[in-house]
């Protein structure tokens, strides 16, 4: 998989993609990450990327000049723009786009992008959650990893990505490992009983009081 990365500060990415889960899909080459450098399309001697707004008003918006020429080399691609007015990106977007031979991640600053852009140059809009950021950049990195750890050969243990947090729509119940004590604190005694129904149905039930106080949106039907 190939994904493009169009931003106005490139260097931002150096940590995100030389750390970890990402640095080692990259060097086992499962996935390739370019980074375009919006500032190299810049309008005039002072490399412009963003004016005023037509009408008035506050911040600045980013201009269709640079952004036409990042990405019409890019119209073969599926390009996403990050902006907080976006859908929201969940695990559904993510499978969707792990599933694609080459996607476009475009860094919006959170004050705006020409809307001519979005209408010509973008296929879809979307945002991380409902809080504001200075630019899509952090998206971007979390859209990355997300979608580089779904790719065939990425996590070594394949039920480790499927039997996970909003795959069946609950959270995830709590875990132990050694020691069974320490100090005062014990394991729950269910998880040492070797009665593997028990256990299971003790998980299931600890999902459940997880989802319905931290997250009763996920339990729209009353599943369980
Ligand atoms: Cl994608 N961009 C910005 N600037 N702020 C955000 C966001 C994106 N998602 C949530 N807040």
């Amino acid at each position: 998989m190939r994904v493009h990365v169009v931003t106005m500060f490139p260097g931002w990415f150096d940590g995100p993609l030389g750390t970890s889960i990402g640095a080692r899909a990259i060097e086992d080459g499962v996935v390739e990450v370019v980074i375009h450098d919006l500032r190299e399309h810049g309008v005039g001697r002072h490399r412009q990327l963003d004016d005023a707004p037509f009408g008035g008003g506050p911040g600045m918006v980013m201009m269709v000049e640079p952004l036409s020429r990042a990405l019409t080399p890019l119209a073969h691609t599926h390009r996403v723009l990050f902006t907080p007015s976006g859908r929201p990106m969940d695990q559904s977007t993510l499978d969707r786009w792990s599933a694609m031979a080459e996607v476009t991640l475009v860094c919006g600053r959170y004050e705006g992008v020409d809307q001519r852009v979005i209408d010509h140059l973008i296929d879809e809009e979307v945002s991380l959650g409902d809080y504001v950021l200075a630019g899509g950049e952090v998206a971007a990195a979390a859209a990355i990893e997300g979608v580089t750890r779904l790719l065939p050969g990425v996590v070594g243990n394949p039920e480790s990505v499927r039997h996970e947090s909003f795959r069946d729509g609950l959270l995830e119940e709590p875990v132990y490992t050694r020691p069974a004590v320490f100090g005062d604190w014990a394991v729950p005694e269910v998880l040492l009983s070797g009665d593997h129904a028990r256990i299971e149905d003790w998980r299931r039930e600890q999902r459940l009081k997880r989802t319905r106080d931290r997250r009763p949106d996920l339990l729209g039907d009353g599943t369980g």
